[in-house]
């Protein structure tokens, strides 16, 4: 920043100028004044007071950006899991305590305030969430990088329990208008479907398409402790014709604004699906309708200083955050060969060096492909891009391979057993210059397992990059008692640079730094108190072991492993109420997908046994059990701080990362958990005497399943697991009513439960005594909770991101001036 800049921006950030320019705002932007005003519109007035300062850094960064002729990177995700805004523009812009002031001196409460602000919850879980967390870290990076996605009017479906039941309500985030972003009616492009495609003057062309706009939306993204930003540019739909004006003409009204619903339908939203693809068409329309914009509006960029596609390569890089963005690959040759006329060899060997692509996922279930019929119908000039790709790919492989049959069968981008269709990751990984996995034992699976022909025949395309967070939200803004904890000792610099983190390491035997600590997280345990007790008329104490499982809900992530461990416990304390018992409360918080039948019933499970355990008298405060409704990112920064314990327990093999565990160790929780994921490198990183390490490894489960898992016989040799397993079945937590969990029961003991709960119980009840044992002695477990917080130094998403953009992208910072 110049001087001049500097002194701008300083006498902006005075309480003082804050409290004028909320005034201001009030009048000219909300169009009230303080009378009048409800908390709403305070919200709305400070927000934008806070917007105009972000304003001046967005545009001179992107004068920079051209000036410097940049490199830019363009993250493409169908999700991106924001959360709120206001708080974190305040911090990055270091006018938190200013805010705070200024809106006191008006009368307004900030606490309150901050509240009221929606969830942008554009995401479903972790794969949304890490897209904003890597918006973070590029704009404090000064990485030229631009996200784009949809903005969907209605964004993660908010969860009620209704009799124990997940029922779904919509979330219309915007009713109260999106003080946060510009909408860009000038940007738009015209994206098609359907239609055929005919030969005229030795090109193709798409011809009978229907079409709708699609409309950009822009958000700042702020960097933290620099002036740096980026862009979140995101896509809604427009009818292309406002009126069916015939329709009109006949006085049909309602046929008339039809076709217009019809058309904007497509960015309407979210899907509520983890990790399985809705199979839909209106998924593969929402895929497709994003890219083709993200992909018109990237030429046009790059365009405004160049008139050669001669060094597209060098400015561009795009990538794609698993395959839901893949079409972005037909249609960047469909532009470059049919639109620009350029040679399709020159096109590929362009694609190739411009995309990358990140696999979040190997469940086969998760694996996305489209019906090659459907592709026929909505995207004929794409399919047959496919297949010529397909086919020149094909040759070449099969030069490689030595024409072996069943390796072209198996990495073909089309799947020809049964219906045929395309193969999304296949397409993805052919069309990239580098291909990566999210964990060490996750890249090592789909190098040696999953994708091993690829790597056979691509050996320098496939690497790992690790996930990471951001410290600015899942520390510094979530956990003000630690993270202020942490300044007083060893300053502030760890908000950009995590590895000062290890610095802590030295205070793990100081009494008065363990006691502070402590007290940090008592009082955010306090806070989640305070809440379930309002929210839920649920009471906990503060001083039991509180043990977060917090994600979605998914048989994969293994939640019944945690419930089936909570009933033995319960039984056990029954039986011996007079012993010396750890009190703990068990909450669990997550959605499951609408259509996932056996997630609801564990959320219902959960609930049961809850409602059970917390009124059984002989129980009181050694255990509770809760369930907390409608989990999302600001239930998260509630929580987190708050574990003791974090719950990474799925089955070694399936969790391809996890951020959560994460986020939980980075805020003193100790893990119990399985070495799948990134808890492996956790584990290195802060000792596996700080962990609860137990189950099967990865390998392990794949003998175990090769050998036949007899998940019967474990029942019947673990009294108190077949007690358990018994009650459930047979209505003791259900009213007597036997059909309610038999799914469940089935599941894990006949039907050979795929992710073989049973065979890693024995270990888990086992994991769970020594965490008693540790929690007992407060020292040592705050001790390995200090450990947790030093080590976790390498999870920040900005050397995920530094990774990403040496290795990946080969992206330079912005020289911030
Ligand atoms: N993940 Cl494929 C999602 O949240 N949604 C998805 O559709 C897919 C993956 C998660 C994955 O399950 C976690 O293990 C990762 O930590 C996370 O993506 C980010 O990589």
């Amino acid at each position: 920043m110049t001087a001049v800049d500097l002194e701008f921006d300083q006498l902006n950030s005075t309480a003082d100028a804050l409290r004028r320019s909320i005034s201001n705002r009030m009048m000219y932007g909300v169009g009230k004044d303080a009378v009048t005003a409800r908390p709403q519109d305070w919200l709305h007035a400070a927000a934008l007071a806070v917007r105009d300062r972000l304003v001046a850094r967005w545009m001179k960064t992107t004068r920079q950006q051209y000036e410097q002729d940049v490199k830019r990177v363009y993250y493409l995700s169908m999700e991106f899991l924001i959360g709120r805004t206001f708080t974190n523009a305040l911090l990055a812009l270091g006018i938190y305590e200013q805010m705070n002031e200024a809106l006191a001196s008006l009368g307004v409460d900030m606490g309150a305030l901050t509240e009221l602000e929606p969830d942008a919850a554009l995401g479903n879980g972790g794969l949304g969430r890490l897209a904003a967390c890597f918006l973070d870290s590029m704009a404090t990076l000064a990485i030229p990088g631009f996200g784009y996605g949809i903005r969907y009017e209605y964004g993660m479906f908010r969860q009620q329990i209704v009799d124990g039941e997940q029922v779904e309500t919509p979330d219309y985030w915007l009713r109260a208008g999106n003080p946060w972003e510009f909408p860009r009616p000038e940007v738009q492009y015209v994206v098609h479907f359907g239609g055929r495609t005919i030969q005229r003057d030795g090109h193709v062309e798409w011809i009978e398409t229907e079409h709708v706009n699609a409309m950009a939306y822009d958000t700042v993204i702020p960097g933290y402790g620099t002036s740096a930003t980026n862009t979140l540019r995101l896509w809604s739909a427009r009818a292309t014709e406002e009126l069916d004006l015939s329709a009109f003409n006949q006085g049909d009204y309602r046929r008339a604004v039809e076709a217009k619903e019809h058309s904007e339908n497509v960015s309407r939203l979210l899907y509520p699906d983890d990790s399985t693809p809705a199979g839909r068409e209106l998924r593969l329309r929402q895929e497709y309708f994003f890219v083709s914009a993200t992909m018109q509006d990237l030429i046009r960029r790059y365009h405004r200083t160049h008139s050669t596609f001669g060094r597209f390569a060098e400015k561009v890089a795009i990538h794609l955050n698993d395959t839901h963005p893949v079409l972005a690959i037909p249609e960047l040759m469909r532009l470059l060969v049919d639109v620009h006329h350029v040679p399709w060899d020159r096109a590929w060997q362009m694609v190739q060096q411009v995309f990358s692509y990140t696999n979040h996922t190997l469940m086969p279930e998760a694996l996305e492909t489209w019906d090659v019929d459907l592709l026929t119908r909505l995207l004929p000039r794409h399919l047959e891009i496919i297949f010529d790709i397909n086919a020149d790919f094909l040759k070449q492989a099969s030069e490689q391979v030595g024409h072996d049959i069943e390796v072209i069968r198996r990495v073909s981008l089309i799947d020809e057993y049964g219906q045929r269709r395309v193969r999304m990751a296949h397409l993805a990984i052919v069309a990239s210059q580098k291909v990566n996995g999210v964990s060490k034992l996750h890249s090592q699976l789909m190098e040696r397992e999953f994708f091993s022909d690829f790597a056979r025949l691509f050996p320098d395309r496939f690497t790992n990059v690790t996930n990471g967070i951001t410290p600015r939200r899942w520390l510094a803004q979530a956990s003000q008692p630690l993270s202020s904890l942490i300044d007083a000792r060893i300053g502030t610099h760890w908000r950009t640079d995590l590895l000062e983190l290890t610095k802590l390491r030295e205070l793990k035997d100081d009494p008065a730094f363990a006691a502070e600590f402590h007290a940090a997280k008592r009082r955010n345990k306090i806070r989640l108190a305070q809440r379930l007790l309002h929210d839920m008329g649920c009471t906990v104490h503060p001083d039991a072991l509180f043990d977060l499982q917090v994600k979605r809900i998914h048989e994969y992530k293994r939640q019944l492993l945690n419930v089936l461990h909570v009933i033995v416990r319960y039984n056990r304390i029954r039986a011996n109420p007079e012993d010396d018992w750890v009190p703990r409360v068990v909450v669990f918080a997550g959605k499951a997908a609408s259509a996932y039948k056996l997630a609801k019933t564990i959320i219902r499970l959960i609930g049961d046994v809850g409602e059970k355990v917390n009124h059984d008298p002989l129980v009181g405060d050694r255990l509770k059990v809760v369930f907390v409704p409608n989990y999302g990112v600001s239930l998260a920064e509630l929580m987190i701080p708050a574990a003791d314990l974090s719950e990474q327990i799925s089955m070694a093999g399936t969790e391809a990362s996890g951020t959560g565990n994460m986020k939980l160790a980075l805020n003193g929780a100790l893990t119990i958990g399985t070495m799948d994921g990134a808890n492996i490198e956790i584990c290195e990183a802060v000792g596996r005497e700080n962990m609860f390490i137990f189950g099967l490894m990865a390998e392990e489960v794949v003998e175990l399943r090769a050998s036949g898992y007899r998940p019967r016989r474990i029942y019947e040799e673990n009294e108190a697991l077949r007690l358990a397993l018994d009650q459930i079945r047979g209505g003791y937590f259900s009213n007597g009513n036997p059909h309610r969990f038999s799914d469940i029961f089935h599941t894990l003991v006949d039907w050979g439960d795929h992710y073989m709960v049973l065979a890693d119980f024995a270990a888990y009840a086992q994991a769970q005594e020594a965490v008693d044992a540790r929690f007992r002695d407060s020292r040592a477990w705050t001790a390995s909770a200090i450990e947790n917080v030093a080590g976790m130094g390498r999870f920040s998403s900005d050397r995920t991101i530094a990774e990403y953009a040496n290795e990946i992208w080969r992206v330079k910072p912005l020289d911030v001036q």
